[in-house]
């Protein structure tokens, strides 16, 4: 059989449409709207050629192949390549890329870690490092948001929340990149984003060690749960890894959306400094509207059936959740973006067993922000033009110059 993107080819299903598209193409990944509509019109799957993959992206079917972790499972990898084929490219991480028994183990130990209780232990923390960064951004004519708010904020808080004791910015950042765009195909992003490995991956392993840990924090809960035998010392490292794999990328990209958001609507900005029991709701609809993660993959692990389509075994299927946040069958005049709309089961974060272990946290990161801009910024304006930044997991703006004004 042949291998394409590392799995199987597969065979395009009775009934299933063709569609000659590269959901992985630079214009379609800065700009997916277009993409993510004409995917819906197509049906419930299509099958795509040049990948030799299922990709579906309306709302209903999205949602069961990403929620039945018995029929699609993870642990052949959540991007085009199947693990049982080849090796990735760093040992797999064993939250996202496994599925139960082994799964139940690990989630359990970082639920524990970002728990509730604990994130609302780091409420001070976020919130003076927010009202600091604010008070500064405001001091500027205009400022580059990505670098000076959307990177800074978590860059700043997320390494003293793990109990990190080196401070590294620029390795978190590029890591996040890596493992993103490790998800998609053999393209240019992906051999760019590898290519820092190098100078990144040595660091970040380092950072996992107890060693390098702080006796306060997620790390040291992880590692508390390697004394109390519940996992071993190397799965400990590995946890501490899926922190600083998932924990960065997908702040920087929450705020930097958010951001865009309030600044492209500013009605909805206006409602939300009159109003600031809306903070969570807008952030909410910040995700479905923006959809930070665009898309992971699941594999068929038999032969199956979604609302009339057969799937085989070993089938590589694109779940493509900015898509599905945006289908007008789902959520009513899908493309406003409404911080009174409360979307509830938008599947920004996913959803079902492996949804975003680390949602408080970020919920939490994104609520001192956005308190503090509510607070302190008048308006917010473009000072520039907005350029989104490809990268094959991820939807997140690479430039975005702002003005705040003060209130
Ligand atoms: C990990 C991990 C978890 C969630 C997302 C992610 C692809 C990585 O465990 O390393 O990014």
């Amino acid at each position: 059989m042949k291998i394409i993107e590392g799995h199987y080819e597969i065979e395009v299903p009775e009934g299933v449409p063709v569609w000659d598209v590269d959901p992985y193409d630079v214009d379609i990944l800065q700009d997916p709207d277009e993409y993510y509509a004409e995917l819906r019109s197509k049906g419930p799957f299509v099958y795509i050629p040049k990948y030799s993959i299922l990709a579906c992206g309306r709302y209903e079917e999205t949602k069961e192949v990403f929620s039945d972790w018995e029929r699609f499972i993870s642990s052949r990898g959540v991007g085009l390549q199947d693990f049982e084929l080849e090796e990735p490219w760093r040992p797999k991480s064993i939250i996202l890329e496994v599925d139960p028994p082994e799964h139940s183990v690990t989630r359990r130990v970082l639920a524990r870690a970002l728990s509730p209780k604990a994130t609302a232990a780091l409420k001070e923390l976020f919130q003076e490092t927010a009202d600091r960064l604010i008070d500064e951004l405001l001091e500027k004519e205009s400022f580059e948001a990505v670098v000076e708010l959307a990177e800074e904020f978590p860059t700043t808080v997320f390494p003293k929340a793990v109990g990190l004791k080196e401070k590294n910015s620029r390795a978190l950042v590029d890591y996040g990149a890596m493992v993103f765009n490790a998800l998609g195909p053999d393209n240019e992003l992906r051999r760019n984003a590898m290519a820092m490995g190098p100078t990144t991956v040595p660091w970040i392993v380092e950072q996992c060690n107890r060693k390098n840990l702080k006796p306060e924090g997620f790390g040291a809960t992880i590692f508390a749960a390697a004394d109390a035998g519940e996992i071993n010392e190397e799965q400990a490292e590995k946890l501490v890894r899926s922190l600083l794999s998932a924990g960065v990328d997908t702040t920087v990209t929450g705020i930097g959306s958010a951001l865009w958001c309030l600044a492209k609507f500013p009605d909805q900005f206006k409602r939300l400094k009159d109003d600031p029991t809306l903070l969570r709701p807008a952030f909410e609809e910040v995700l479905r509207f923006t959809s930070p993660v665009h898309s992971f993959c699941r594999t068929a692990s038999g032969d199956t059936m979604v609302s009339g389509t057969r799937i085989a075994e070993g089938s590589k299927i694109l779940c493509v959740l900015g898509a599905a946040n945006s289908d007008e069958r789902q959520w009513k005049e899908a493309e406003k973006f409404d911080i009174g709309r409360r979307p509830t089961g938008h599947l920004a974060m996913g959803t079902g067993i492996h949804g975003c272990v680390g949602q408080n946290l970020a919920r939490a990161e994104v609520a001192a922000v956005l308190t503090s801009i509510i607070a302190k910024v008048e308006e917010i304006d473009f000072a520039g033009e907005a350029v989104w930044r490809p990268n094959n997991a991820i939807h997140a703006l690479d430039k975005l110059p702002l003005v705040f004004k003060r209130a």
